[in-house]
């Protein structure tokens, strides 16, 4: 496995300089994040962050993300435009040695919790979705800002987007992803770069907008749409196992042996009756997921994609961006570690 963290470019408070010191480091996953969605990359600062990156004895081959504009989502007429240059961002991406791309398909929103700083007894915080919170809101009449959603929505602007996804539907969504892939796939072949999509998180639909990439059937499917080893998957462990009806430790088992897992992001999730969950730190013992199990399944199937700890807890005092503190990714880093190593050589038996 390439070991790998994501960093945010030159404001994140973590440093490059932090990143590297974590044992078996070998991958910084980042973005270009001056231009918008829909914007073609500018070459040179595709260069900057790579020669940054390797300055600082580490590689900058993998992204996350090329955000997906809305229009090309909802299949609008100048969808076929902001296809070409998502293509052209996959080319200028490949030439400076980026050999995955993460991407999702989620409507509207990105990840949606309903609190980023909620308080353990252990006085870590970390990101949470509590059903009683989320239960009261419409946003088609609330002015609704939830942690985690593009602010640069105005509240208008987020209800017409509703509205018209909700006009799509999940088969017209699957439509325009079908559109998406059979146009960048093959652009992702020529290029020797595996395109991973990241499931929706959480893995259901929310006020009513349609949400597909969620469970083993649509996994299924959304591979078969065109079955090349570019057309991938950023299988998140957190996000898919935040519903009880995903078996993580099987899927990993699958895909990994499919040889569609591009990129592993390894959370720990805490479900709860009613379906909240919270993001807990990475071990098996401290929350609903089997890391073991999961690392397990992916070394008997010689995975050697790219692996992330992902969203950590706020420990020992530190502030910062939400989910991507240094001190609890690290602590995952080392627990993804002996993991892989303990599997490894058991394995070998
Ligand atoms: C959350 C992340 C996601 C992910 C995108 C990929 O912390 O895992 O925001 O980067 O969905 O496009």
């Amino acid at each position: 496995m390439k070991l790998s963290f994501r960093w945010y470019g030159k404001d994140d408070p973590v440093t490059l300089q932090n990143i590297r010191q974590i044992p078996n480091m070998r991958s910084v996953v980042s973005a270009v994040y001056d231009v918008k969605p829909g914007e073609v990359w500018p070459e040179e600062s595709i260069a900057e962050m790579k020669k940054e990156v390797e300055a600082n004895g580490m590689l900058f081959d993998i992204v996350e993300s090329v955000p997906v504009p809305e229009n090309i989502k909802l299949g609008a007429p100048d969808a076929d435009k902001l296809i070409d240059v998502y293509c052209e961002n996959i080319r200028r991406c490949a030439k400076y040695g980026i050999k995955c791309i993460t991407y999702n398909f989620m409507p509207v929103f990105d990840w949606t919790r309903t609190q980023l700083d909620k308080v353990a007894t252990d006085g870590s915080t970390s990101l949470v979705m509590y059903m009683d919170q989320l239960k009261g809101l419409d946003p088609l009449k609330d002015d609704i800002h939830l942690p985690g959603w593009d602010s640069s929505y105005t509240q208008s602007e987020v209800r017409d987007l509703i509205a018209a996804y909700g006009e799509l539907g999940e088969e017209g969504l699957w439509r325009n992803l079908e559109h998406f892939l059979k146009k960048i796939i093959p652009v992702a072949e020529e290029c020797g770069v595996q395109m991973a999509i990241h499931p929706d998180d959480p893995p259901y639909p929310i006020f009513g907008i349609p949400r597909i990439i969620t469970n083993e059937a649509n996994l299924d499917r959304m591979l078969s749409i065109v079955d090349s080893p570019a057309n991938c998957l950023c299988l998140c462990t957190g996000s898919l196992g935040c519903a009880a009806f995903n078996d993580i430790p099987k899927m990993v088992r699958k895909y990994s042996a499919m040889n569609r897992i591009a990129f592993m992001h390894i959370r720990q999730v805490t479900l709860m009756e009613d379906g909240s969950f919270e993001e807990s730190g990475h071990l098996s013992a401290c929350g609903s997921l089997d890391m073991y199990e999961i690392v397990k399944a992916l070394v008997e199937t010689g995975f050697d994609g790219y692996v992330r700890p992902d969203h950590g807890r706020m420990i020992w005092g530190e502030t910062g961006k939400p989910g991507y503190g240094l001190y609890d990714r690290a602590l995952g880093a080392a627990y993804i570690n002996g993991l892989f190593e303990a599997c490894e050589k058991e394995n070998k038996k």
